[in-house]
């Protein structure tokens, strides 16, 4: 893909639905009895490999564009898959389904692709270990492919060492079948989608500080889901409005859980013009985002709004080289381990467009304001690096070229077509 620099984004826009939601309500509904419909389904690559693997478990899902219709069979619904279980890119499917295949009264083996293949899973395979499930690493490296043998499971208490929501949902839905409460203590909290659905759908899961604790064997029956547009999809066209000179966007129908809203925090302390609107706090909160140019300066992002913005840093090293003065991003390890290690690539990118940047082993420090010019920009097939890219060209002088610009697919499969209709 070539972009080129913008005169100016205005317009009103909604972005896809959110993808760790829809990806739970494929799950949840799943293992829930009756019909589970969804609406606002995000129809990224991600979500329908969650989709794929419960087809592949015997679960029926109907797939339209209006909406998505599951039918469960309950907790003990599914059956064994002929066939590899398929999570493509998905580190979220490939974490949250090892939580339910865990329990299961049969075998499975679990793949993905290349970057899945160099994802870490030991923090999985550790606390289901604990609970008794059977699980390995095909090939010893522990990460995918992973070989499940499903065994009758008991609850836990888990501290984990990291704040993830693949972590904590993992150890929630295997806590499903366990045999007396399970617990998970996490450093941070991290986002509280599983949470918030799980009760919804019958469980009883509560959280005291950080930490979830769920009673096992509830009656999961099916419900109606309405999928809030997603803020890390937003997060592109917030960072583009802010810097982009003569724009004006605003974002409808935006989810804002407070576990995900870090991006609205850290651009609202750098100065940025955002305005919330009709906000909703129904179940998953939401709002509309009025999003105008702005001046911003350089801050120091770091501590617990880090698991709030984690899929967002990309895109805010990109709101960070428009500003004016140093931002630092510390405590953020955790962007080594996703679809690429997003310190180094995002060092790489920024450089060849002319900004200062210095990876450091938690983070990186931008060196606000200087000129950016295009470059050829290799993505590693990581979508959130593509779309942020996209959105810094539209800031630099001359051509940029995106390699992989097709990994959108994965989270905003309609990200361009969206961009185009805001160009002036
Ligand atoms: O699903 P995947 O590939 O892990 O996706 C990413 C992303 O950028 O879209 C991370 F690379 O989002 C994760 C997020 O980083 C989605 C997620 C979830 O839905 O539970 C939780 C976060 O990961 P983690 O490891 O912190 O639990």
């Amino acid at each position: 893909m070539i972009c080129n620099k913008s005169k100016g984004l205005r317009g009103e826009i909604t972005v896809p639905g959110d993808k760790s939601i829809s990806h739970r309500a494929v799950m949840f509904g799943s293992i829930a009895k009756g019909t589970t419909e969804v609406t606002n389904f995000l129809q990224g690559a991600d979500c329908l490999s969650t989709i794929d693997c419960f087809r592949k478990m015997g679960i029926e899902i109907e797939n339209t564009p209006e909406k998505i219709l599951i039918h469960g069979k309950g907790p003990d619904g599914l059956s064994a898959p002929s066939s590899v279980l398929d999570a493509g890119n998905s580190g979220t499917t490939t974490r949250l389904i090892s939580g339910i295949l865990a329990a299961q009264p049969f075998e499975t083996t679990l793949t993905g692709d290349a970057s899945i293949q160099k994802r870490p899973m030991r923090r999985i395979m550790e606390p289901l270990s604990m609970m008794g499930a059977d699980i390995s690493s095909v090939n010893g490296n522990d990460c995918a492919p992973l070989h499940i043998k499903g065994r009758p499971l008991h609850g836990i208490h888990y501290h984990s060492k990291v704040a993830s929501a693949q972590v904590k949902s993992a150890i929630l839905l295997a806590g499903l079948y366990a045999d007396g409460e399970t617990k998970v203590t996490e450093p941070v909290i991290s986002r509280n989608h599983s949470e918030i659905m799980l009760r919804t759908f019958g469980a009883d899961v509560h959280t005291e500080g950080n930490t979830a604790i769920i009673k096992p064997q509830p009656k999961l029956t099916g419900q109606v889901i309405h999928v809030p547009g997603d803020i890390s999809s937003a997060a592109f066209f917030i960072a583009a409005g802010l810097c982009v000179p003569n724009s004006e966007i605003l974002i409808k129908n935006v989810g804002i859980n407070p576990t995900r809203d870090g991006i609205l925090k850290v651009a609202l302390a750098m100065g940025g013009d955002i305005t919330l609107l009709n906000e909703n706090h129904d179940g998953e909160w939401t709002a509309d985002l009025l999003v105008r140019s702005s001046s911003l300066h350089g801050i120091t992002i770091e501590g617990d709004i880090i698991p709030t913005l984690i899929d967002e840093l990309p895109i805010i090293n990109i709101m960070a080289a428009a500003a004016e003065g140093t931002t630092i991003i510390r405590d953020a390890a955790e962007l080594k381990v996703k679809e690429s290690n997003r310190i180094d690539v995002m060092v790489e990118a920024l450089s060849a467009m002319g900004a200062q940047i210095t990876g450091t082993e938690d983070g990186m420090i931008i060196e606000g304001g200087k000129p950016l010019h295009g470059a050829v920009i290799d993505s590693h097939l990581d979508h959130r690096i593509a779309m942020s890219f996209s959105i810094a060209a539209l800031l630099a002088e001359g051509e940029t070229t995106i390699k992989g610009s097709e990994s959108v697919n994965i989270s905003y499969p309609s990200f361009y077509e969206t961009l185009k209709t805001l160009q002036q």
